[in-house]
């Protein structure tokens, strides 16, 4: 996204300069085209709740958040590739191996698309899936408990932005690099990228029951920019679409030699023909290093295994899989209708907004008429795959939803607007402005067979004037609109977190039904988990100790502890027995230096603690819990490294 705006802020800087002037003149907004019912639209009565989920990326925050719609709430944060405080993740004992990779443990990611689990071309809100783009990774959240449960590397793969879009029923999630990179990783000149580097399409299964991920096969493409993808669906269920860029294989100065190609292509790539090809042994395993952390809900704790080779088809091996439709101008968004027809190519740098049609492509495959290859796949003619271009809808088209009325919705950055046009009749129907410089937009279901219509929300990259400064540094802003009549309607603004990009949504009924509320205590199979006073204790291992602590209201078991030594490493493994919805527990020391502990009834968690100093040293609870919450405290007491203290705790009495 970064380069869209380098690139295109350049070539058209004086056009951007028109709209920013445009987005500073505040009458038009504040006068507003706002009817006088709009507030009632978005309003949610006190214990109200609202109709749909909307999770929004946070790009470079790592996370996702989840917001309530037509609200514009936020409800959470959800820690996925970065590091997060708030609840521990990333920092305990037990969550540490999730941001494990082949590169060793990393903090933080970059998220950006979103894309919740589906059955038979239908959201389903099992699971929700999200890419990391600067260290490829695909992660999976269980929408039952709102966690991260499975995080995959995907090897041979670089800014992993094509990525992660799910098949309609879930057989696989699709992750595409953004990046070409030497195949296998190697020390090479970078001016000898042209025709030496690939680019890696992958398709990572998903196990029905318990959606447990695994990379079936990469598919080893041209060295291209893979930027976008989507899955068919319907009559085009099978296929994969994705848009590339820099097909001039250009490795210096993207912005002037990328946009050389009149046009770039979108890759139709016959998942299943290639799926066929693996089961009867296709394709080979290479060498490659990468890791794949799983999170067991009974145990309360990740686990890190490095794979050591992954599956790679050549294209030209498996000939009628991959075929280039060519798309002008370095198309961003790749985006197809509910109804599997219509393959909609943004062009970033396009007048018009070019749409493809998969019954065309069948028919020109069908006929070979083929218009030369590139590396060895077949290029379709543009003019036999064209089901339409929307003439001259607005300057640089990013990414197109769809409606469940046969409706298009596309944004465009550099004239900062949302377009809405007909699908089959290609004419524009109504445009709104946004605030400002939007990138995805979202609809409920959008990205499925049955979109949910109603709304529709703009995710803008410029927030200026929006809300109340905060100093240089801005949240994004996010704009709801009403599209259940001809014309859009803003409704809302509303701040977001991060930087997202894209974000899923759904009615609320499915996820809002199934949703966990406390940790069964007795499936909590962690090894170091205690149930009642008579288990807690304290152990030595050498210079480690272990304390399996307790906690409800209001009170630790232990609350004092002795005989620890500098030079030890402290595991407080800390066990709350609540058994009620919404009383979590929090844990701190002081001079922790991983983060506190936030735990939830019926959980484990484990923090480290390497005492600095000889003294005596309070912990305490963190959240709130109960009227005796400022209670809820206990010492640690540390001898120096060489003294006899006896290792002892106790709570209710005095250590003797
Ligand atoms: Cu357009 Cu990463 Cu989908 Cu940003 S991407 S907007
Ligand atoms: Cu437990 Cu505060």
């Amino acid at each position: 996204m970064k380069n869209i705006i380098k690139s295109t802020l350049t070539i058209l800087s004086v056009l951007v300069a028109f709209t920013s002037c445009n987005n500073g003149s505040k009458s038009s907004s504040k006068s507003g085209a706002l009817s006088s019912n709009v507030a009632e639209k978005v309003y949610v009565a006190p214990g109200e709740h609202d109709e749909f989920y909307a999770f929004i990326s946070g790009g470079y925050s790592g996370n996702l958040t989840v917001y309530g719609l037509p609200s514009g709430r936020m409800f959470k944060e959800i820690p996925v590739f970065s590091q997060f405080p708030t609840s521990g993740y990333g920092y305990s004992e037990e969550t540490k191996p999730m941001l494990n990779t082949s590169h060793g443990f990393i903090p933080w990611g970059d998220s950006h698309h979103p894309d919740i689990s589906q059955t038979k071309g239908e959201i389903d809100g099992r699971f929700i899936f999200i890419n990391e783009n600067n260290t490829p990774r695909i992660a999976k959240i269980d929408l039952k408990t709102f966690e991260t449960t499975e995080i995959i590397e995907v090897p041979n793969s670089a800014g992993n932005h094509s990525s992660s879009f799910v098949t309609e029923n879930t057989e696989y999630v699709v992750a595409g690099t953004r990046f070409s990179v030497p195949i296998p990783q190697r020390d090479m000149p970078i001016k000898d990228y042209k025709g030496n580097f690939q680019g890696a399409l992958s398709f990572i299964s998903v196990a029905p029951e318990t959606g447990n991920m695994d990379i079936k096969f990469q598919v080893l493409m041209p060295g291209f920019n893979y930027d976008l993808s989507h899955p068919g669906r319907g009559k085009s269920h099978g296929w994969f679409f994705f848009t590339t860029y820099n097909t001039e294989e250009a490795s210096t100065l993207l912005e002037v030699n990328a946009s050389q190609n009149d046009k770039d292509f979108i890759a139709a790539v016959n998942w299943k023909k290639i799926e066929e090809y693996v089961n009867n042994g296709g394709g080979k395993m290479m060498p490659a290093d990468y890791a794949h952390n799983v999170y067991d809900e009974h145990t309360h704790t990740a686990t890190s295994t490095m794979k050591k080779e992954v599956r790679v088809v050549n294209p030209i091996d498996v000939p009628g899989a991959v075929f280039f439709l060519p798309t002008p101008k370095s198309p961003h968004g790749c985006d197809v209708d509910p109804s599997g027809e219509y393959i909609v190519g943004n062009g970033k740098l396009s007048a018009n907004l070019t749409v493809h049609s998969f019954t065309k492509m069948l028919e020109a495959i069908e006929n070979k008429k083929f218009d030369g290859e590139a590396y060895g796949i077949p290029i379709l003619k543009f003019e036999d795959v064209l089901a339409g271009s929307v003439e001259q809808p607005g300057l640089g088209p990013l990414h197109t939803e769809f409606d469940d009325q046969g409706n298009a919705y596309t944004t465009f950055f550099i004239s900062s607007e949302v377009v809405k046009w007909k699908l089959g009749t290609w004419e524009v129907i109504d445009r709104k402005p946004t605030y400002y410089s939007v990138g995805h937009l979202t609809i409920p279901g959008g990205n499925s067979r049955k979109p949910q219509g109603k709304y529709m929300f703009a995710m803008n990259k410029i927030t200026k004037d929006r809300y109340l400064p905060t100093g240089p540094e801005l949240e994004h802003s996010a704009q709801l609109y009403d599209i259940s009549g001809d014309k859009m309607e803003l409704l809302l603004d509303f701040p977001t977190h991060g930087e997202p990009h894209y974000a899923a949504a759904m009615e609320a009924s499915l996820i809002k039904e199934r949703s966990q509320k406390i940790y069964n205590l007795e499936e909590n199979k962690h090894p170091y988990a205690a149930f009642s006073d008579e288990e807690v204790k304290v152990v030595r291992e050498g210079n480690e100790v272990h304390i399996y602590m307790t906690t409800i209201r209001s009170h630790f078991s232990p609350d004092n502890i002795e005989g620890i030594k500098l030079g030890d490493k402290v595991y407080f493994h800390v066990t709350n027995l609540e058994q009620d919805f919404d009383v979590p527990h929090g844990f701190a020391v002081l001079g922790q230096n991983t983060s506190e502990l936030l735990i939830m009834p019926g959980q484990t968690k484990t923090s480290v603690w390497e005492p600095t100093k000889v003294g005596v040293w309070p912990f305490y609870c963190t959240d709130f819990c109960s009227a005796l919450h400022q209670e809820m405290q206990g010492y640690i007491r540390v001898s120096p490294a060489n003294s006899s203290t006896p290792l002892k705790w106790s709570l209710g009495e005095d250590i003797e």
